[in-house]
């Protein structure tokens, strides 16, 4: 591995890449083949593949006992989690969010034929701002749907207050968040249900998969009738479902991740230290800071430049992806400047300017069991160089 120390030593500048590998934001976090092997031989004896099988419903025991929550529904992914649980919450046209966020959020909503409508965010934590929310809310308004991004918890009980007082359903997008909590609260109990996203990517994966936590028994119900195209028993279908249901295989491969997620998790703190302590002495990026009263699983490392670097961001971006190292801008531009939403709000920009200065100037890097403090150090030098020198 190549050492960063001067310009003269960037892959850009013609030099050879630092690593031979991509390091990749969200490189799949993977148990012992073993358990899952094991798992996935007893699916093959069952001959239960999908369909609430045994494993997705113990996933589910699972999950509600490391969340602490009553339900957990399980799905094939969390958008169509989320899908499912704006239709239960029987939400109508407008529902407010932050832009901030990965675009399936908007997506769901723009799916169950409801307007999404952009709310700005606090710049010191990425998540939505809750004076923001009051501003927008018109006889239109149904719900809000607060994101907790990065794992950090969204402002709930301001925005529980705001839902309270306009007669409004709460729902959460907890994808980044398993595991998190606002101080002894963990996320999975705010709001009237959170939505969950087991993609390859998240801190615990189970290849593809969602789930809805809540703790009301009705609306658990609800969902799992939707989930399996409303089917009540045999021939008899109680509401025009769809087909959210999660595989065994899936389940098995939460499971055993499941059992992990504490050495994920306790490689992703050593990681996010090692950043931090780079890019303390590093004059221009800082990474975004967690409270130390929550419980975080770090899967995201954000560094954020400072206003007079932001003109760099693209650049450190080519120069981390010339070394091999594919940090990604997540979630520029924000989903008000993606096509859909751009049509659908043409002047959103004017009251999301916070959105847009902090989607300028963000780099998201690579952590995880694959990464190693070594590489952190390299990669810390990479952006270090592109900052200091011209
Ligand atoms: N809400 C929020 C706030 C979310 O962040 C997401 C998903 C959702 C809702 C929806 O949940 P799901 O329906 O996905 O369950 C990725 C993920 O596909 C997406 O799940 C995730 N958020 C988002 C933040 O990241 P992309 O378009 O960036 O994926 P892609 O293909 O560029 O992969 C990311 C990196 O991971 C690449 O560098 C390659 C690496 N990778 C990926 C996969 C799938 C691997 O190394 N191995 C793999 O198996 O969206």
């Amino acid at each position: 591995m190549k050492q960063i120390r001067t310009v003269h030593d960037l892959a850009v500048r013609g030099a050879v890449p630092a690593f031979n590998e991509p390091l990749h934001v969200g490189r799949p976090n993977l148990a012992t083949r073993d358990d899952f092997m094991r798992l996935t031989q007893e699916i093959y004896e069952r001959r239960w593949l999908t369909n609430n099988g045994p494993l997705v419903q113990e996933f589910e025991s699972a999950v509600c006992r490391r969340l602490g929550v009553r339900h957990c529904v399980a799905m094939c992914n969390g958008t169509v989690a989320l899908e499912i649980a704006i239709r239960a919450l029987g939400l109508t046209g407008e529902v407010i969010l932050p832009s901030w966020t990965f675009v399936a959020s908007a997506h769901a909503l723009h799916w169950q034929a409801l307007t999404p409508v952009f709310a700005d965010i606090d710049p010191s934590t990425h998540n939505i701002d809750p004076d923001a929310v009051r501003r927008l809310i018109t006889p239109r308004t149904s719900g809000i749907l607060g994101v907790h991004l990065w794992g950090r918890p969204a402002p709930v009980d301001d925005l529980q207050s705001i839902a309270d007082e306009f007669g409004l359903q709460l729902l959460f997008d907890a994808a980044h968040a398993f595991d998190c909590s606002l101080g002894a609260r963990t996320v999975g109990t705010f709001g009237r249900c959170e939505v969950l996203s087991f993609h390859a990517t998240k801190v615990l994966n189970s290849m593809e998969g969602g789930a809805v936590v809540t703790q009301d028994s009705e609306l658990a119900d609800a969902m799992r009738l939707m989930r399996n195209f409303g089917f009540r028993g045999y021939d008899d279908v109680a509401y025009p479902g769809t087909n959210g249901k999660m595989v065994e295989v899936c389940a098995a491969m939460g499971l055993v991740n499941l059992a992990s997620l504490d050495e994920f998790v306790t490689c992703n703190r050593q990681n996010y230290e090692a950043y931090s302590d780079a890019f303390s002495n590093l004059s221009g990026a800082s990474v975004l800071k967690f409270s130390p009263a929550d419980r975080s699983n770090f899967h995201y490392v954000v560094v954020e430049l400072d206003d007079e670097f932001a003109h760099k961001r693209d650049e450190i971006v080519s120069a981390l992806h010339a070394e091999n190292v594919l940090a990604r801008r997540y979630f520029w531009p924000g989903c008000h400047k993606m096509s859909p939403y751009r049509e659908l709000q043409p002047s959103a920009s004017l009251w999301l300017e916070r959105t847009e200065a902090v989607s300028r100037k963000v780099v998201v890097l690579p952590t995880g069991p694959s990464v190693s403090l070594s590489d952190i150090e390299i990669i810390s030098d990479v952006v270090r160089v592109v900052l200091t020198e011209s």
